[in-house]
């Protein structure tokens, strides 16, 4: 699925929801626990109950590949329940010299048939390309992210007068197209889409930071949306943990509805 079938998604459905899929065996209900798989188990309840909610699922792969073999299992067996209507994110963060990042780019997009991956960009454009060489796919550069330590890097203020996150998000858009390329920005830095829209106005953003890091979807919305919508907002805590009762897939689908409704009503 490439950036053209996600927006078709998103304009056919009136929803730009993402749900990332971060199961921890800490967090989810107990009930659980004693099958085969509960990581899987979660999923696919969380899965079932909110597909009609959200156009994408994101996996973070750190929930998976912490667990060993059994994680990795349970990723595959997610991959095999989400439907081929939605677009699948592996949000890896990976990029490293040419030929290891073509092995990650093989890991995600073929072994495991990610539409998209998230990408680091700080290695620069050799280090990106393996991943843009998959023309049927999309790669998801780290753009302003969410996190306190944006600022650390991410805002230094260049020579010229610009912040890093700004010559990245110029020079990188060059990459590709905004056909193969992604960025992400993260909600709690929504004051700054307007400035992003005029470096990148066309390219989709993958907004995460709505919920349970206190991103507010107002401002995503207004700032952030082109003529296509161009948005692709991802929750992930405050909707797979909305319960940790018997009732949890339930509650998940009643928050994603939520949002909806306030993406909805925002768009007028
Ligand atoms: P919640 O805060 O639980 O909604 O989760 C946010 C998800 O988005 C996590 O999987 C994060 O790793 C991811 N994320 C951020 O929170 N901030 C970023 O800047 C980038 C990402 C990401 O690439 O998805």
């Amino acid at each position: 699925m490439t950036c053209t079938d996600l927006s078709r998604q998103i304009n056919t459905n009136n929803n730009c929801l993402c749900i990332g899929l971060d199961p921890e065996l800490g967090k989810i209900p107990k009930h659980l626990l004693g099958l085969k798989d509960p990581i899987f188990e979660f999923n696919k309840a969380i899965i079932e109950a909110t597909k009609n909610e959200c156009v994408a699922y994101k996996p973070n792969i750190a929930f998976y590949e912490s667990l060993g073999r059994k994680g990795w299992e349970s990723l595959e067996k997610t991959m095999e329940v989400i439907p081929s209507t939605h677009f699948t994110i592996a949000d890896a963060k990976r990029g490293d010299i040419g030929n290891t990042s073509k092995k990650y780019a093989e890991t995600f997009f073929e072994t495991f048939d990610f539409d998209a991956v998230t990408v680091a960009p700080y290695m620069g454009e050799d280090s990106v390309r393996p991943f843009l060489e998959y023309s049927e796919k999309v790669t998801i550069l780290l753009g302003l992210t969410s996190n306190a330590g944006s600022e650390n890097f991410q805002k230094l203020k260049l020579k010229n007068g610009s912040f890093l996150f700004e010559t990245v998000l110029k020079e990188a858009s060059k990459w590709g197209s905004p056909e193969n390329l992604m960025f992400v920005v993260g909600a709690t830095n929504a004051a700054s889409l307007t400035q992003i829209r005029a470096i990148i106005p066309d390219h989709f953003l993958l907004i995460p930071g709505i919920g349970a890091q206190g991103g507010d979807i107002q401002e995503v919305i207004t700032k952030g949306k082109n003529s296509e919508i161009g948005l692709l907002i991802n929750v992930s805590r405050s909707i797979i943990y909305a319960s940790n009762g018997e009732d949890f897939s339930l509650k998940a689908q009643e928050e994603a509805k939520n949002i909806n409704a306030q993406y909805q009503s925002l768009l007028g």
